[in-house]
């Protein structure tokens, strides 16, 4: 070696070779100005928010403790699906919904992005576990970052710092595998330059080398596409572990629904994303005597325990929650725990006593400083927050959070709900006819876009279980994989399958269900039909309830609402299926044929 020892490089807390050897060989590439081990202590959390205040990334809030607001670089404030990529060996195994590219050509592009990008900055190197530190194979991950911002945010989002690395060598010091996770802003220092408070570049890579198992970000800020232990992680790189071995790794929020009988239902939804995980993970019930206790809002991990059931792990122990349209009615418990402080905002309004507003939360005050960190007032014609912008705020601190969040064994589900954002077509809720049928509304779940990603907002898109931008290999091959693992078990040890969609519209486009605490409704019927009490009308597209089936007492909603909720509108289904059809067939060969087949029968029960 012919440069000068980089700072700190050797003052690795372990002594992990793989682990030292990367960590090396980024150290040499990038050429920071000197490298941090994080340890996870709030001293470090002190050093490094401070830090970043006195960078302008950061303004401590007044109002809550511990607590802080961040403005991004406008253009850098959601998940970037163009420049995502699935950098499987083979083309064919990144499948016609993924971006793909080679692996060698992506990391010759990709090493000349890194060569020296962390100049002039600090190196931060982060292990984190992804699921309770107490599983017996914990799944290990080390993120490599040059943004302070993305060593902090890890701490509220992942189990990370000591305790995480002390879980690299097993029982007999055996060095256990981890993920590999690069990730740098892109924005070299050169000596004397001042630094902007939201380093990024223009240029953006998020690759995923789901055979190497290994994770490279470069050029973004933003949640998605920097906590390399979510989406990238927990998502893209495991759907390929869970499938070779077994198991699941969905976007799914976790609940557990107890009745006033006291029974416990475990229940596991996937939405895309801004439609709805987190609000139904913390909904406070409207109905009697029924509670809600949260364990995930985003990501489920699930396998079958020896008893043939389904359980669910939330990998994650935070939230990385939207801001707008949260407020003391719709979702108190997420107000409840940033509250409490320990939270991240980013791209929310700035009070001029130092807290935070967003669309969403009543009146405006008269005046604030928006996402933008320009002066806003209420006759300003724009929102003062970014409608993508979002609280990280740690899991512990919500006050409905289920003890057993932190089992490694997870919870047993007895539901799966799908869920999309539908002005039409779609009811309230309908039950599959079983697994298979199940399957198949997830795999033509449909759901118009969001801010979430980058791109145009409100456009009716398919996406399979809600993981059309998360699943990391071949979506006919991970269709068939939830096949298979339907085959795993006896029907009634399978968790329920169930579409649901809260965003129904009527006249001048209002929804026609109040949503929110109200879904308890909603859940309540699910269960019953798992229970046997609840009727329910076989439809051609499934069982859907009747308002007599539903609990409404105290619903303020006009009951034709409810029933146009509810509504089969043949018609308007005829027309969906040729849209399923072109679904179908961009996925191509690799459809499983239960799934045509499934159609087939759609249509006929249509015709
Ligand atoms: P990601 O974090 O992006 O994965 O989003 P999410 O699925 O967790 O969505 P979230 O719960 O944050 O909700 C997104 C938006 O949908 C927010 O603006 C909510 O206010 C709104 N929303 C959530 N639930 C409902 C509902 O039941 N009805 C209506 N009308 N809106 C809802
Ligand atoms: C989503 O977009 O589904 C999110 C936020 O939950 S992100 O972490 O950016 O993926
Ligand atoms: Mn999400």
């Amino acid at each position: 070696m012919t440069t000068a020892p980089i700072p700190g490089l050797d003052r690795a807390p372990t002594t992990h070779r793989r682990l030292l050897a990367w960590v090396r060989e980024v150290a040499e590439l990038t050429t920071p100005e000197q490298v941090v081990w994080c340890d996870g202590s709030q001293g470090e959390w002190d050093r490094l928010t401070t830090r970043l205040v006195e960078a302008g990334t950061l303004v401590r809030l007044t109002a809550k403790p511990n607590s802080f607001w961040c403005a991004s670089d406008p253009a850098d404030v959601a998940r970037v699906e163009e420049r995502t990529f699935i950098c499987s060996r083979e083309r064919a195994d990144a499948g016609p919904t993924n971006n793909w590219m080679d692996p060698v050509d992506m990391k010759i592009i990709m090493t000349e992005q890194f060569r020296g990008a962390m100049r002039g900055r600090t190196m931060y190197v982060v292990p984190f576990c992804m699921g309770p530190l107490g599983a017996e194979d914990p799944k290990l991950g080390v993120e490599i970052t040059d943004s302070a911002y993305v060593a902090v945010s890890m701490r509220v989002m992942t189990r990370m710092g000591s305790q995480a690395l002390a879980a690299f060598l097993d029982d007999e010091g055996t060095e256990r595998d981890f993920v590999p996770c690069l990730h740098s802003v892109g924005a070299p220092l050169a000596p004397g330059q001042q630094d902007v408070p939201w380093p990024c570049d223009n240029t953006k890579y998020i690759s995923h080398f789901p055979e190497e198992r290994m994770i490279w970000s470069y050029g973004s800020g933003y949640g998605g596409n920097s906590l390399l232990g979510k989406k990238c992680y927990s998502l893209r790189i495991a759907s390929v572990m869970a499938r070779e071995e077994g198991w699941l790794a969905e976007h799914m929020l976790i609940l557990k629904l107890t009745s006033p009988q006291q029974k416990v239902h475990y229940i596991a939804a996937a939405f895309p994303s801004a439609c709805g995980k987190t609000n139904l993970a913390m909904l406070e019930p409207t109905i009697e005597g029924w509670k809600v206790e949260t364990l995930g809002d985003d990501i489920a991990w699930m396998r079958f325990g020896e008893d043939s059931r389904l359980y669910a792990v939330n990998p994650e122990f935070g939230f990385f929650g939207v801001a707008p349209g949260t407020d003391w009615h719709t979702n108190p418990n997420a107000m409840r725990t940033v509250e409490r402080g320990n939270t991240l905002f980013t791209n929310v309004a700035l009070t001029d006593d130092g807290d935070i507003w967003w669309e969403g939360m009543g009146e405006p005050p008269a005046h604030l400083t928006s996402w933008k960190k320009q002066d806003w007032t209420p006759a300003s014609g724009e929102p003062a927050a970014h409608p993508n912008s979002r609280y990280r705020t740690p899991i512990t601190q919500c006050p409905i959070t289920a003890p057993e969040f932190d089992d490694p064994n997870g919870v047993p589900l007895s539901a799966i709900l799908f869920g999309g954002r539908r002005a039409d077509t779609v009811p309230l809720i309908t039950e599959s006819r079983g697994w298979e049928h199940g399957v198949f509304l997830g795999a033509t779940l449909s759901s118009e876009t969001t801010t979430a990603a980058v791109g145009k907002v409100g456009v009716v898109r398919r996406d399979p279980m809600a993981m059309l931008p998360f699943i990391g290999y071949h979506a006919g091959d991970y269709l068939q994989h939830w096949i298979t693992m339907g085959k795993h078990s006896d029907a009634d040890k399978l968790p329920k399958i169930f579409h649901v969609n809260w965003f129904r519209r009527g006249e001048e486009g209002r929804f026609l269900w109040p949503g929110f605490g109200e879904n308890s409704r909603i859940l309540k019927w699910a269960i019953e039909r798992i229970e046997g009490t609840a009727s329910a009308v076989a439809t051609p597209i499934g069982y859907v309830p009747t308002t007599a089936a539903l609990d409404l007492t105290g619903l303020d909603t006009p009951i034709e609402d409810v029933r146009a909720t509810l509504k089969v509108d043949e018609a308007q289904w005829r027309a969906e299926l040729p849209l399923i059809e072109e679904w179908f067939d961009t996925i191509g060969d690799k459809l499983p044929a239960t799934l045509r087949e499934e159609l087939y029968a759609l249509t006929e029960r249509l015709a």
